[in-house]
Formats: C-alpha cells, structure tokens, sequence
C-alpha cells in the first residue's frame, strides 16, 4: 500500500507548521510506503502541488494534516465544504483573488465526507492517551480547500482511494502563550498512529 502525507508550510507569522514538522520525521510505517509533501499555504498552489504527487505516486491513501491553532486536541475531520473564506494565503492573495465568499469547485457538491477508517484511528488514538476528537468543520481556509479538492477529484475520478485530513494543535515548541499545545513528539506520534490505521 503507498500512503501520500501531507502537511502545510509555515502561516500567519509562525516559523514553524507542526504538521509538516511531524509528516516530516515519519519515515515508516507498518505497512504502507509512505510519501510527503509540504503544501504551500496557498489558494493557486496547495492543490496543484499535492495533485503532482498524486499523478507520480499513485496512492492508495492521502493523509492531509494541518495546524488547527486553537484546538486542544488532534481533530479527526469528518467534512469539507465547497465553500472558501476571504482569507488572504501567504502571497497575499484571496482564492480566485475574490475578496469575498468563494466556492472550491462551481459545480462541485456543497460538501463530502472524508473516507478514511475515522474509527479506528480515533480508538488507535484513544488506545496510546493522544486527545483527540471528531470534526464536523474543517473551517474555510486552505485545509477544507485541500480536503475538498482531493475528495472532489476522488469522486469525479470514480477511484476508490480512501483520504482524510487531521487537524494538529500548536506544538509546544512554537511557545503560544494562552493557547492549548502539545509536544511535537505527541504530534509526530499521533500523525504516525493515524498514518498506521488509515484503512
Ligand atoms: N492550517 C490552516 C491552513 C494551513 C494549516 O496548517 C487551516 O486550518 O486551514
């Protein structure tokens, strides 16, 4: 089985995204060849450089993880939606450089599920004492954007790849004072425990 795992770049000011920081100090797994990307925090870009993986590698499995700053817990995402936030990414730009409410894809569905094995993953995580929840939002911002791009690209093609998106809290590391965080290596296993149970 070849597992894709992704994590984002840096935003918002931070030197550092724990999910990269985790996706990038996996190596192996116990059954799957596992392959990474970094993803631009990027509306024009994010997609396009996960869907070049896509093509070279041929997963079985895509693993999105990103940085949910606010979170105290590792969020196991159930939904994305065809819908995007003015935000601007880290040029600077609006998606479809559209200050306004935009969707993912015109003709797309409002939203899909993600099609991972959710459960066993959340009782992998509740097995080793990681915190970790379901989420019925991914938020508007590029981690729904990649989760509903990939989904919808599963969906046009008919292939019966499984994806899914994690979110991570801040790492201890990155010293956000008053907001919940976790040790990078707590990220790095849970990312790993997920990886590991992702069908
Ligand atoms: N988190 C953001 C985008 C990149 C990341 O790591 C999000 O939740 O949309």
């Amino acid at each position: 089985m070849k597992l894709l795992l992704t994590g984002f770049a840096p935003f918002g000011g931070e030197t550092i995204n724990p999910s990269w920081q985790a996706v990038k100090r996996i190596d192996k797994l116990d059954e799957a060849l596992v392959f990474k990307a970094e993803i631009p925090v990027e509306w024009n870009s994010a997609f396009v450089t996960l869907e070049e993986m896509w093509k070279q590698v041929e997963p079985d499995c895509i693993l999105m993880i990103g940085q949910a700053g606010s979170s105290d817990a590792v969020r196991i995402e159930r939904v994305a939606i065809n819908l995007c936030s003015p935000i601007k990414d880290n040029s600077g730009a609006y998606n479809r450089n559209k200050p306004f409410e935009t969707r993912i894809c015109d003709d797309g569905p409002d939203a899909y599920f993600s099609s991972f094995n959710y459960e066993k993953i959340f009782n992998a995580l509740k097995e080793n004492n990681i915190k970790s929840r379901f989420s019925f939002s991914a938020g508007t911002y590029l981690c729904n954007y990649l989760l509903y791009s990939v989904l919808n690209k599963i969906n046009q093609g008919k292939s019966n790849i499984k994806a899914g998106f994690i979110h991570v809290p801040y790492a201890n590391e990155q010293n956000k004072t008053g907001f919940p965080s976790m040790s990078l290596d707590d990220i790095t296993k849970a990312v790993k425990i997920a990886a590991n149970n992702i069908i």
